[in-house]
């Protein structure tokens, strides 16, 4: 990949780095958008009040709780870009239309702020991002051009994919994103596992891999916080994370559309695979907003695994 004059090709920032990946000025106007507005995000966390909607500040003015913020600020930001069709975010009722011409647009689905319920604590959250050409935000998540994700840290990192592979970027002192890691790479296995939900609430299936995963050497390696611990399992270039059908709800807790489809398309991007334990989350059609799915994700080789314990095949 060829460098800006001057800079080795680790210092190049996010919009010369697009440039070179020799897609459309719409799509690198849009990616350098979303890169933009996390910068005001990642300041609401580092500075905003923690979560204490409808309360007023010394001005008597009214505080947003952080994930409304964080909302408004990507809406905004998505609103004017003059790239965007239809929008549509976690915070959301319904999609919100911009203009109804798909041309030359992208419509995209996020979650301002994933893991918000973290926040008052003070580990890390995400925003999650999925892109799709056009207006139509409800296709199957193997239809979206891009995804990324912004991990609100001790440092702040973004990680996207166009389908041309998977790159980090991170914010320097200048608050610019420059490439740290390309071509990331998952291995085939790994020894790590982040499992979401209650455990007495696992199926005797989810159980049963469990076990097995604790048998084969993993360690328990979760947070609590979606996009830290895919952050960690793609970074580290191994392990699984799952949110498992639950008892009590046979479709688990994370979305669809803001949080399962652009994280499985950039770990399939690092050749790892996803799966709801039948079909590749990505060819799930997708029946309303508000979808949920089980998911298990990371090393394509212990997705497989989860596969088989799921259908009483292991
Ligand atoms: P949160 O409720 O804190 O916003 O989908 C949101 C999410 O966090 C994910 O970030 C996280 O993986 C999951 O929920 C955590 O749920 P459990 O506490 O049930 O494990």
């Amino acid at each position: 990949m060829p460098s800006e004059p001057g800079k080795t090709k680790f210092q190049i920032d996010l919009r010369a780095h697009l440039r070179e990946q020799n897609i459309s000025d719409n799509l690198v106007h849009l990616i350098c958008e979303i890169a933009e507005a996390s910068k005001y995000v990642i300041n609401a966390v580092r500075t905003g009040d923690l979560g204490v909607a409808g309360t007023s500040n010394l001005y008597g003015e009214e505080q947003l709780a952080l994930d409304v913020l964080s909302d408004r600020i990507m809406r905004k930001r998505l609103i004017h870009s003059g790239v965007v069709c239809n929008i549509a975010s976690e915070e959301m009722e319904e999609i919100y239309q911009v203009t109804s011409n798909p041309q030359g647009m992208f419509s995209v689905a996020y979650d301002p702020l994933d893991g918000s319920s973290l926040v008052d604590v003070n580990l890390a959250v995400g925003t999650i991002v999925g892109i799709y050409q056009g207006c139509d935000l409800l296709q199957p998540g193997r239809k979206m051009v891009g995804a990324m994700y912004i991990l609100y840290g001790p440092r702040v990192s973004l990680v996207y994919s166009i389908g041309k592979g998977v790159y980090e970027f991170t914010m320097n002192q200048l608050m610019e994103f420059t490439l740290t890691k390309e071509d990331v790479q998952m291995k085939p296995s790994g020894d790590i596992y982040a499992p979401g939900g209650l455990r007495k609430k696992y199926t005797e299936e989810n159980e049963r891999f469990i076990r097995h995963l604790e048998d084969k050497g993993s360690k328990l390696r979760y947070s609590g916080g979606f996009v830290p611990d895919i952050n960690q399992v793609m970074m580290k270039g191994k392990g699984i994370f799952m949110y498992p059908a639950l008892t009590d709800s046979p479709n688990g807790k994370l979305r669809l559309l803001f949080e399962l489809n652009p994280m499985a398309y950039l770990i399939e991007q690092a050749g790892g695979a996803a799966t709801n334990g039948k079909i590749p989350i990505l060819d799930i059609v997708p029946d309303g907003l508000d979808q949920r799915a089980p998911v298990y994700i990371g090393s394509r080789e212990d997705v497989e695994k989860a596969g088989e314990f799921l259908n009483g095949h292991a």
